[in-house]
């Protein structure tokens, strides 16, 4: 497998740009060799008017943020850091779908180099039960309703498990452990804007009720026993899969349904495939 230097080129933000031309998503790049965060970078390019899927991208990043305060490790030249701005005409309270949209759209792109990439609520991708992929949504409000929102995704690509940081080591995997060969950067960024470019759509056209059982499809959380942290508080029970709204529906142990909208999920039995 290509290690070290034939890995450390810089991100070919020109062959992305040619992939993309004339689509809705990626039309334009904006590449850094390291930045803080593509988040930051993109929530201030959206502020100055920015459109509608307007990228950016960085080969590393010094402060790259997962969700509630988290950080995401961004190591250089191995793997994807992208921000993408979109501008949906949806209620602020439908927002949480839209994580669940690039989920979607991210698991969908692994698995067409590892089919048996799974969805994690909200949107972590797992292979081997650990995180290839995780995504950090953000918006921006204003008084009638959201602005924008940042979709940012980091995808482990080309990292292997012997460079992850010592506390990684456990939890989070390159795909290019699971394909045994160096992935193209370009060729994944494309797929996996062309693949968040349909479900966006269709999301925006007929809803999230069009999502949803390709959503679930993508998961292995159904029938799982679950705790899930929502903001501290925490249930424990059996996944029931998606509500129309995109909420995690939960069977508490007293036999009540539980619905879900933001939080932390653990499974209990742990998250191999097919368990
Ligand atoms: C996430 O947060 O999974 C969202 C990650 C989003 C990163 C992208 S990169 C491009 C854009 N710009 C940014 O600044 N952010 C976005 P969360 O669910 O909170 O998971 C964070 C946790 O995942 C950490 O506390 C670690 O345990 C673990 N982690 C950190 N770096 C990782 C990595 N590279 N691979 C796998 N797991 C990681």
């Amino acid at each position: 497998m290509a290690r070290a230097t034939e890995l450390e080129l810089p991100f070919d933000v020109e062959a992305l740009r040619a992939a993309r031309a004339g689509k809705r998503l990626g039309r334009f790049c904006h590449y850094f060799e390291t930045t803080d965060s593509t988040n930051s970078v993109a929530q201030q390019l959206a502020r100055d008017g920015a459109a509608e899927g307007t990228v950016v991208i960085a080969d590393a990043q010094t402060k790259g943020r997962g969700r509630l305060g988290r950080s995401w490790s961004s190591p250089p030249f191995r793997n994807l850091y992208l921000s993408v701005i979109l501008r949906p005409p949806i209620a602020l309270g439908e927002a949480p779908q839209l994580a669940l949209v690039v989920g979607a759209a991210i698991a969908e792109a692994i698995r067409e180099w590892a089919p048996h990439a799974t969805l994690k609520w909200p949107n972590d991708v797992l292979l081997e039960g650990k995180k290839v992929s995780g995504a950090l949504t953000e918006l921006e409000v204003v008084s009638d309703g959201i602005a924008f929102v940042i979709a940012g995704i980091g995808v482990n690509l080309n990292i292997h498990d012997d460079e992850l940081p010592d506390e990684l080591r456990d939890k989070a995997i390159g795909l290019c452990s699971i394909t045994g060969a160096a992935i193209d950067r370009v060729a994944f960024a494309d797929t996996l804007l062309a693949r968040l470019e349909s479900l966006y759509d269709t999301y925006l056209s007929s809803g999230f009720a069009a999502i949803r059982p390709r959503w679930e499809q993508l998961s292995a959380l159904t029938g799982r026993r679950l705790q899930v942290d929502d903001c501290g508080r925490r249930y424990a029970g059996i996944a029931l899969g998606l509500a129309d709204d995109g909420a995690l529906r939960l069977r508490l142990d007293d036999g009540r349904e539980q619905t879900i909208v933001a939080g932390d999920v653990t499974v209990v039995d742990g998250y191999a495939p097919g368990r």
